[in-house]
């Protein structure tokens, strides 16, 4: 059976230009002119692009005394819903839990996945046990760590830890991540906001300034170029933790930013002067911050000091916000954005002649697949790649809102927002999985996608080994080399 995507016009990272794309055996088999299949797909007045990818969800995730609403099978869901064809997500073992033992249990969850997915594994303590896992959990085609330097007391890892899982990931071949905020530093501004009685959602804000995330980035930075590892740093927010990239970028270090869709089109103002649900249902970490700052993230898409545009899709209910009702620090941190991420970055993005539409490609799916050593097979429109493509309408519009998303949750952090730009269709692996406004696969279509380690992307480029290679040491008053 083959399928034929016919009269659209092809956006790659790279490229724009008018063919059609014939499909079979969940690849693309051909791109040419006058293809004919046994299915036709009409993309008329539509840009066939390669599917998202969205590098950093948190789907069925126990966090703060609960889950996250969305499982495997709502989020893929979802994501399809909004042109995303793949979600890497967080294996997050429990400090004391093994790394297998966790990733089994990412395994099982998964199994509902209607999209392609993959794992990062969360490294969130460390002993000669996780050392040794860290191995096994490459093999199994896993080539990211993910580190937090926050939330001190639960997934927080020292920078002792931090040193030695980064030196193993250079071992490895695997590239580590940083959540990077200085969680010793929230949690004494979260403790002194309480103290003074300042206990609502815009407390969450106040305890996270910018400036903990510049120097939990700048940390981390420095962490990796000493244990000689690139660095991707997630839910880049604030111009502080950008500035803090670009310098490493500009010094030949090879370190990664991540903006998610909801730092870029939200701010600040959703805390303030608002109900107590409203602001709650967006305390996420980091939080939203004011227009400068959303300025700088815009400014890095474009000049490339930032690389992917992700959500950190980590939904929950009001009624699970409202666990934090006199005491911010209880409220589970996370918002969603997966069915979103895609129209609301074409509209505030290439709407807005801040990015082309090769940009906007590139920072939804092919620099991340890319990264994450998994192009040409996903993030292009190539011969021989998986044909997980959306075909994009860039003139249908809608407004978003909660009473028609796929998400399991109660309201849209974007809900009000006008977005023009949807998929007409939604393929995953050759297959039609959304069209009509409906999800059009199984439970289960999705696959497992491994991720080989050890690949030059994964090498540091910073000359801090080589200047401090050994020489011979100068004891007092004995001299180093023969006499
Ligand atoms: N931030 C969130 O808001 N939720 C999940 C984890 C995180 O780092
Ligand atoms: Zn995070
Ligand atoms: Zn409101
Ligand atoms: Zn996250």
């Amino acid at each position: 059976m083959t399928t034929v995507i016919k009269n659209g016009t092809i956006v790659t990272a790279d490229l724009t230009y008018k063919a059609d794309v014939l499909i079979e055996g969940g690849q693309i088999i051909e791109i040419g002119r006058d293809l004919k299949g046994d299915e036709t797909l009409d993309a008329t007045d539509c840009f066939v692009m390669p599917g998202g990818i969205d590098p950093h969800t948190h789907l069925e995730m126990p966090f703060m005394g609960t889950y996250s609403a969305d499982d495997f099978e709502s989020g893929t869901r979802a994501a399809l819903a909004g042109g995303t064809t793949m979600v890497v997500d967080f294996a997050l073992p429990a400090p004391g839990e093994g790394l297998l033992d966790a990733l089994k249990k990412w395994d099982n969850k998964s199994t509902r996945a209607h999209c392609d997915y993959s794992f990062h594994m969360a490294i969130t303590w460390w002993d000669k046990q996780v050392f040794d896992e860290m191995k096994a959990v490459t093999e199994r085609g896993i080539n990211t760590f993910k580190h937090f330097l926050a939330y001190k007391g639960a997934l927080m890892v020292n920078d002792d830890e931090l040193y030695s899982s980064f030196k193993r990931c250079a071992e490895l071949g695997a590239i580590p991540l940083v959540h990077a905020e200085n969680g010793d530093v929230v949690a004494e501004l979260s403790a002194k906001l309480l103290a003074d009685g300042n206990n609502g959602p815009e407390g969450h804000a106040y305890s996270r300034p910018p400036q903990v995330e510049g120097e939990a980035t700048n940390r981390a930075i420095m962490i990796a170029d000493m244990a000689g590892v690139p660095l991707y740093v997630v839910h880049t927010s604030c111009e502080e933790s950008h500035e803090a990239i670009r310098r490493a970028k500009l010094a030949g270090k090879r370190v990664w930013g991540e903006p998610l869709i909801q730092h870029l089109t939200l701010d600040e103002s959703e805390y303030f002067d608002k109900d107590w649900d409203h602001a709650a249902r967006r305390v996420m970490s980091p939080p939203f911050r004011n227009k400068q700052h959303q300025d700088s993230l815009w400014n890095g898409l474009s000049s490339g000091t930032l690389s992917c545009v992700a959500t950190d899709h980590c939904a929950f209910t009001t009624d699970q916000k409202r666990y934090g009702v006199g005491d911010f620090t209880k409220i589970p941190n996370g918002t969603g954005g997966l069915e979103d991420r895609l129209p609301m970055l074409w509209t505030y993005g290439v709407g807005t002649g801040r990015l082309t539409p090769n940009e906007f490609v590139a920072v939804t799916s092919t620099n991340i697949a890319k990264i994450l050593n998994i192009y040409p097979k996903k993030g292009a429109v190539l011969v021989g790649a998986d044909a997980d493509l959306v075909v994009w309408d860039p003139k249908a519009s809608k407004v978003i809102s909660a009473k028609d998303q796929q998400s399991a949750i109660d309201y849209n952090v974007f809900e009000g927002k006008e977005v023009t730009g949807l998929p007409r269709y939604t393929l995953s692996r050759g297959v039609v999985a959304w069209a009509d406004g409906k999800i059009q696969t199984k439970e289960g279509h999705g696959q497992f996608v491994p991720r080989e380690a050890g690949t030059p992307v994964t090498k540091a480029l910073s000359t801090w080994k080589e200047l401090t290679a050994p020489r011979p040491i100068q004891r007092s008053g004995i001299p180093a080399s023969g006499v």
